[in-house]
């Protein structure tokens, strides 16, 4: 049985993520900050084939001793999917929290590479394979996207990076980079505000996590001489829109 790490499985990508990959027989390290969340998860899907490791990702130490503590069957990584992660704030740069950048700064750049280093020995020893979620405002440059799009942009070419270092190694590296996709990530964007939440996705038929889970699935058991570099994917009702031009 192979076994995988998701980070941030408490809710949205990593959740569902969890959820395909232990029905189609895999076991899962699910993590996050909400015990509470990771229990529901592993009481649904059996504590022999879920094991939770509750900590903030931000907190290297807390994140040492909870992989430390992983048991033996659960040991034996795989695949680790770099999916916790959060935006925060649309405001131009100008009227941002610098508290805010930083939290987005060492979520999503920070704890990422420290984890990804922690666990790149067994990954290498099994040959294994890491997905990393991007997003296209690591790509696709938008007002509001500051540091949020500079961290995913960071992602996008460590994970392109990484295969280079890799080379040789059998290990497989992969960014998916998704669209408008409905989760909790605009609720959190939006400070809690249901309401803004509720009305970018109506009517837009969003990349559900499921969508997310599937591509993820789909990426990992592949055959093994086979390496998606970059998979970028939006709803249809999204496309690109051109650049902007201020006049005097
Ligand atoms: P959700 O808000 O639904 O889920 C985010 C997950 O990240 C939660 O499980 C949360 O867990 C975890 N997380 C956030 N901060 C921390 C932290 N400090 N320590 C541990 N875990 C943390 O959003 P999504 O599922 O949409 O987001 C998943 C990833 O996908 C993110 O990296 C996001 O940037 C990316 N993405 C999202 C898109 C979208 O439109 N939804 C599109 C493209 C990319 P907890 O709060 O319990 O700690
Ligand atoms: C999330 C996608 O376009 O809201 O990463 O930034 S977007």
């Amino acid at each position: 049985m192979k076994t995988l790490l998701v980070t941030g499985a408490t809710a949205g990508f990593g959740a569902a993520i969890v959820e395909r990959f232990v029905t189609g027989g895999w076991r899962a390290i699910a993590t996050g900050r909400r015990q509470d969340r990771l229990d529901a998860l592993a009481d649904r899907l059996g504590r022999d084939r879920v094991h939770t490791a509750c900590f903030d990702i931000r907190d290297a130490d807390a994140m040492a001793a909870a992989l430390d503590a992983v048991p033996a069957p659960f040991r034996d990584l795989d695949l680790l999917v770099n999916n916790a992660g959060l935006a925060l704030g649309t405001a131009p740069a100008q009227a941002c929290d610098l508290a805010q950048w930083r939290q987005m700064i060492d979520t999503n750049v920070t704890a990422l590479v420290t984890i990804t280093h922690r666990l790149l020995p067994v990954l290498i020893e099994r040959r294994g394979a890491i997905v990393n979620i991007g997003s296209i405002a690591g790509v696709y440059p938008y007002a509001g996207g500051n540091v949020y799009g500079a961290t995913k942009a960071f992602v996008e070419q460590f994970s392109l990076n990484l295969r280079s270092d890799l080379h040789g190694t059998g290990v497989r590296v992969s960014v998916i980079e998704p669209g408008l996709a409905e989760t909790e990530f605009t609720l959190v964007r939006n400070g809690g505000d249901q309401a803004a939440s509720n009305a970018l996705y109506a009517g837009a038929q969003p990349i559900t996590a499921a969508d997310v889970a599937e591509s993820t699935w789909w990426i990992a058991n592949l055959p093994p001489h086979l390496n998606i570099n970059r998979l970028e994917v939006m709803p249809v009702s999204q496309s690109l829109a051109g650049l902007q031009i201020h006049r005097e």
